[in-house]
């Protein structure tokens, strides 16, 4: 007898294995997805729902944890498909199916495109670099020097040059403490640059704002996107803007204000919260009228987060790419690099690109940054690692795969 010990991080060893012993491509990748453990928290669930939930886990052979109110319940994919179908649900466990259906599909078939203003979008099987273009004087790492329209734009052109499909144009600092910009000051510095980037094809455009009426400015220049830090907290009209607009929406977690965030960083389980309150303000952007298909989300690393907080997240990424929307991240030469490697902020960029390649390979899809030549060159490595699905797979016919797992037969 001969045992060999699988990675289990990715489906891509299982599929191999099959894939070896004459399964073809699609049975293979199916039965690899549908073996791959999960672990999902139920929160609030009732004692009746718990009990329920504990005679199915014993029969169908899954791990659980459980206390009052709450359940961690440990089962290979498959295996956890049958409680997300209303027709083989166990009594007393409805409530489970919608969320769980919902969480497995997108497990199964993670969203490919995120759809931008009008009938553009971005193709997300491959690592996408969003550009920073800052227009303020004051931001944390590039304060000042495009400030100049002249600047943004030279600055947005070698973006563009070095691969990133995507610009964010800003003109609020949000580091700690900094100072509110007025509307008409913050509209003043980012709707001149936004038309001259889309005049010169440098598009698709988006304006990192927290605000209603900024946002309709820059749309109106021709922005594609709202990239809001606030995650719909600072402004209640911004989602109804971006929404009658049809433009694409970055919602962007963090807690409180800049000048408070610091003092709200706590948490007992930092990527889980993350997750709970990133999904409450992605549910805020659709009761909006945003299109769900438009919505990106992004942990927001830095915002109300210690550097420890920080690491944490980006280890446990996985947790919000299981809200099932595309995630964005933005650790670009930010504080908690600095204190994993001693470096200040001017000479972070190594430290952003190695930080960019570990969250594409947790799940994260879009990368926000200042230097996008390094970044494109980790992610490139990473890109090449880690293939979402393997080449001739049918990701059209993949979407069933939460009522196909079954993983016994190859044909
Ligand atoms: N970070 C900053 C500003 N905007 N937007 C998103 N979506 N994600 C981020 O992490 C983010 C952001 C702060 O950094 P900067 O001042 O260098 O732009």
């Amino acid at each position: 007898m001969k045992l060999t010990a699988l990675a289990v991080h990715t489906p891509e060893a299982v599929r191999a294995a099959l894939a070896a012993r004459g399964w073809e491509t699609q049975p293979a990748w199916f039965a690899a997805t549908g073996m791959q453990a999960l672990v999902v928290l139920l929160e609030q669930i009732t004692e009746a729902e718990r009990e329920a939930l504990v005679r199915w886990g014993a029969k169908a052979g899954a791990d659980l944890l459980t206390g009052d109110g709450w359940a961690l319940v440990g089962a290979p994919a498959s295996r956890l498909a049958p409680l997300a179908r209303p027709d083989r649900l166990p009594p007393g466990l409805e409530r489970l199916a919608p969320e769980l259906g919902r969480f497995l599909a997108s497990y199964a078939d993670p969203p490919r495109r995120w759809a931008l203003g009008g009938e553009s979008a971005l193709n997300l099987d491959h690592p996408v670099l969003i550009g920073i273009v800052n227009v303020t004087p004051d931001s944390f790492s590039d304060g000042g020097r495009f400030a100049t329209l002249d600047r943004a734009v030279a600055q947005a052109e070698r973006l563009v040059a070095e691969g990133c499909e995507l610009l964010d144009v800003g003109g609020e600092s949000t580091r700690p403490g900094a100072a509110p910009v007025p509307v008409d000051e913050e509209i003043g510095r980012v709707a001149p640059v936004i038309e001259q980037l889309v005049r010169r094809g440098l598009g698709p455009v988006s304006v990192d704002t927290r605000k209603a009426a900024v946002a309709r400015a820059a749309l109106a220049a021709g922005a594609a996107v709202v990239n809001d830090v606030s995650g719909l907290a600072f402004d209640a009209t911004l989602a109804g803007v971006v929404g009658a607009a049809g433009a694409g929406m970055i919602v962007m977690h963090m807690r409180g204000t800049p000048d408070t965030m610091d003092s709200l960083a706590v948490y007992r389980q930092v990527a889980a919260e993350v997750a709970v309150e990133l999904g409450a303000a992605a549910a805020r952007a659709e009761a909006g009228g945003v299109a769900r298909e438009r919505i990106v989300v992004d942990p927001g690393f830095g915002f109300a987060k210690t550097p420890e907080q920080n690491f944490r997240l980006l280890d446990e990424l996985a947790t919000v790419v299981g809200l099932g929307y595309p995630v964005a991240v933005g650790p670009s030469r930010k504080r908690f690099l600095g204190a994993a490697t001693g470096r200040p902020v001017e000479d972070r960029d190594r430290a952003t690109a190695v930080a960019c390649a570990l969250a594409w390979e947790r799940g994260a899809r879009l990368f926000r940054v200042h230097d996008a030549a390094l970044a494109r060159e980790a992610l490139r490595v990473a890109g090449a690692t880690t293939s979402p699905v393997p080449t001739g797979v049918d990701r059209d016919r993949e979407r069933e795969a939460p009522s196909g797992w079954n993983g016994t037969s190859p044909n």
